[in-house]
């Protein structure tokens, strides 16, 4: 039988798909690559998105190495806050918080809406990943406000060099920068997209994604 994680990229795929949250064609990117795929974030608004989106997340949160089950059974987060733009919730005692573009002179003031950092151990999760620019910047926030970096979920990992000269992966170098006890994990992959979206998007596309990862991949 499917373990819980394909049966949630399963039906996350086609939904993402055919509302254009992923979708194929010629993009370029911030890196200048030209991409045959990009994935839109800002399009996950639906009731519908948000439901499935927040389930692939919280599938990921809610299981090892991010919760720690005790003798008692009752499995608990090893983090008190979720840091991060593309999640608004709370989770038992979990709180959320994330930054503003711009500081807020008014007001309450400050960078940060939601609970404080200061020594708190905090998830970051974000929506793609690919040279790692937007995830240093919040590993940098949080160490500011004196948030210990507890975690890092995104949605998607573009599985991508990071530049001409390192063959590893955003993730990859993140997990050196951080520490191999940090967890950092990715929902889906491009590997994931290749390997399972042959019938939903064609033959063509299918080795437009090939070639891709054949130029750009990760090692
Ligand atoms: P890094 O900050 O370099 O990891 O790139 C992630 C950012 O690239 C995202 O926050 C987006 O601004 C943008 N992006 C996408 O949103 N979707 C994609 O499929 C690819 C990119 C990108 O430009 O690499």
């Amino acid at each position: 039988p499917p373990s819980a994680d394909q049966d949630y990229k399963s039906s996350l795929l086609p939904l993402l798909i055919s509302n254009n949250v992923l979708s194929f064609g010629t993009y370029v990117l911030k890196s200048g690559r030209e991409s045959p795929y990009f994935f839109t974030s800002s399009l996950l608004h639906t009731a519908p998105l948000l439901r499935a989106t927040s389930a692939a997340y919280a599938s990921v949160l809610s299981s090892e190495p991010f919760v720690t089950t005790g003798a008692d059974g009752v499995p608990k987060p090893n983090f008190d806050i979720i840091f991060g733009p593309a999640y608004k919730g709370t989770w038992d005692n979990v709180s959320y918080s994330f930054n503003r573009k711009e500081a807020k002179a008014h007001g309450e003031g400050g960078n940060i809406v939601g609970a404080a950092l200061k020594g708190k151990r905090v998830v970051i999760v974000d929506d793609v990943i690919t040279a790692g620019t937007a995830l240093r910047e919040a590993v940098g926030i949080i160490e500011k406000e004196g948030g210990i970096v507890a975690g890092v979920v995104v949605l998607l990992d573009r599985e991508e060099r990071v530049n001409d000269t390192e063959s590893k992966s955003a993730i990859g170098c993140a997990q050196r920068d951080l520490g191999g006890n940090i967890p950092i994990r990715a929902v889906i992959g491009l590997n994931d997209l290749i390997e399972k979206l042959g019938e939903q998007i064609g033959a063509t596309e299918i080795q437009r994604l090939k070639d891709y990862r054949a130029r750009y991949g990760a090692q």
